[in-house]
């Protein structure tokens, strides 16, 4: 098996640690970064995402793969970034106005990271506004919204508003979800898409991308 098929099977098992010591073993070897993210980290984040759609894996096992890949991304991130290799774009995150649930929310932050996404993380009881700063501060494409609770779902609208008044509607596009949420009510409310899950919302993101 190739270094790049044992840390893809690695990241896959969560293992944290071999990971990381695979992809060290991988920039000794003089195997290309991209390589190394592309065809090790990413291909084994993608694989967690289809099986977490199929329900043959949960949230933990999601959470664990996203943790190995964190730890080979650490020595990764400089590389890459000395090799000039961009993200695919960025996307400013956040729970909405009077929503304080955040699970649901990193795990969508983990699968964009996962797919080559730069993710900023607003938090929770983000202001519609202040997702919008963040987007023109982080040059954004898009912005993701996360509500949990069918009181805060309105907020969404609100996001959607304010990237209309900053001028910005087609530049930055809105993504929403959450368990109330349905593709309906992102018809509804004018916003650029809806994903049911994490790993949808990363294959969303990159639609909406493209
Ligand atoms: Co709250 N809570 N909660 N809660 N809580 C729910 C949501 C509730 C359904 C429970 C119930 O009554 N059965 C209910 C909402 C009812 C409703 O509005 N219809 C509820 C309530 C009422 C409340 C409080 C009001 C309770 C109270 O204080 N009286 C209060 C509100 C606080 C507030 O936000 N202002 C509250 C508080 C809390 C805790 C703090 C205790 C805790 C949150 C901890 C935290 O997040 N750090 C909590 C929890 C844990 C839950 C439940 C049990 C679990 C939510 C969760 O994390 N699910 C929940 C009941 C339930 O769902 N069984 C409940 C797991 C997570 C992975 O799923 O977030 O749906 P989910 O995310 C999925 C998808 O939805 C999607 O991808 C994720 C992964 O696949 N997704 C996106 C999510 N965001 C997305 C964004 C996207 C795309 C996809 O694009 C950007």
């Amino acid at each position: 098996m190739s270094v790049l098929d044992e840390i893809k099977e690695n990241l896959i098992k969560g293992k944290a640690k071999e990971v990381k010591e695979l992809v060290d073993k991988a920039i000794k070897e003089n195997v290309k970064p991209v390589d190394i993210l592309n065809k090790g980290l990413l291909a084994g984040m993608g694989i967690v995402g289809e099986r977490f759609k199929k329900n043959e894996v949960y949230v933990p096992e999601v959470l664990i793969a996203a943790r190995a890949m964190k730890s080979g991304m650490e020595l990764l991130k400089p590389l890459l970034a000395k090799a000039g290799v961009q993200p695919l774009a960025t996307i400013v995150i956040g729970t909405v106005k009077g929503d304080l649930h955040d699970i649901g929310k990193n795990l969508v932050g983990m699968m964009l990271e996962g797919a080559g996404f730069r993710v900023v993380d607003a938090g929770i009881n983000v202001e519609p506004a202040k997702m919008v700063e963040l987007a023109k501060e982080n040059n954004a494409q898009l912005i993701g919204g996360s509500a949990l609770l069918t009181t805060t779902m309105t907020n969404m609208k609100s996001i959607v508003e304010e990237v209309k008044k900053a001028g910005l509607a087609g530049k930055v596009k809105v993504m929403i979800g959450g368990a109330p949420v349905t593709q309906a009510f992102s018809d509804e409310i004018g916003a650029d898409g809806y994903a049911p899950d994490a790993a949808s919302a990363a294959d969303l993101a990159k639609k909406l991308i493209a």
